[in-house]
């Protein structure tokens, strides 16, 4: 088969679109890359980089032994949130919701941003920063709360002398929306795989209870061995979401 150049697949994936009556969408770190977020796996990703130790800071167990190293990485995300703004792709994926082109957007993210780009069923496997609990007394905080004490280099505990954590899901906790993602990936006749390098389960399961067509975005390449891929397109996301907003123009009502 002849290598399909990408203004070709944005073309291909317009049509897809078109023609589909339940479009899902999967996300992961990847989508927000291009927002000055760094993903786990990818070429500048934190497990690369080593900038972090990612499977310490988002370990429960060792969380509960020493905060501190996730405390350090929160600062650093909570600091640069206010400026980080949502990319084209989260902005086209909420526009396209708004056509009623997209019926869901489920993500691994925790970065808040589709929220931010305006879609309005999210949902966020791994939770967000945007509410915290004390983990004794279970007293909920909000984000201003957690982010004053964050922003002071103060590991946030709660009057009970409980550690307060955001309501974010750590390896070795159950994620959330499970059974309503399985719903949506069970119904979709389109479903789109976006930035994510189906490394962490439950979420990478999701793609392989889609009866209808996959089409993968990533720009380094993910095996997802399934007879229904559609179109798989290894390059970098907004460059292909932007040929693909550019090929649905006036194809679309609001
Ligand atoms: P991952 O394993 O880091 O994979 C990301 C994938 O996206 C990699 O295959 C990259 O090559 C690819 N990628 C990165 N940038 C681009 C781009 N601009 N265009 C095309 N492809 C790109 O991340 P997953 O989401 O698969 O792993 C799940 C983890 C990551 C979840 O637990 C998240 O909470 C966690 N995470 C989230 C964020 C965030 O909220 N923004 C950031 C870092 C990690």
């Amino acid at each position: 088969m002849t290598k399909q150049s990408l203004k070709e697949q944005s073309y291909r994936c317009a049509q897809l679109i078109l023609q589909s009556k339940n479009t899902i969408v999967l996300t992961g770190a990847g989508i927000s890359t291009n927002a000055g977020i760094p993903d786990f796996r990818g070429p500048q990703g934190l497990y690369t980089s080593r900038l972090y130790d990612a499977e310490k800071i988002f370990d429960i167990a060792y969380f509960l032994k020493d905060p501190k190293p996730f405390y350090e990485f929160a600062f650093d995300f909570i600091a640069l949130e206010s400026k980080i703004i949502p990319t084209p792709t989260h902005r086209a994926l909420a526009h396209l919701e708004g056509s009623g082109k997209i019926k869901a957007v489920i993500t691994q993210n925790i970065d808040g941003l589709h929220q931010k780009a305006g879609s309005q069923k999210v949902l966020d496997m791994h939770g967000n920063f945007l509410s915290s609990h004390c983990l004794k007394c279970r007293k909920p905080y909000d984000y201003q709360e957690l982010r004053s004490m964050v922003l002071q280099h103060i590991i946030p505990h709660c009057s009970c002398r409980g550690i307060i954590k955001p309501d974010i899901v750590f390896f070795g906790e159950d994620v959330k929306y499970y059974h309503q993602s399985l719903e949506l990936a069970q119904s979709a006749d389109l479903f789109f795989v976006i930035g994510t390098s189906c490394a962490v389960y439950p979420a990478a399961s999701l793609p392989q209870f889609v009866p209808g067509k996959l089409v993968i975005v990533n720009n380094t390449k993910i095996e997802l061995n399934r007879y229904n891929v559609a179109l798989e397109v290894e390059n970098d996301i907004d460059l292909f979401f932007n040929g693909l907003m550019q090929a649905l123009k006036g194809r679309l009502t609001l």
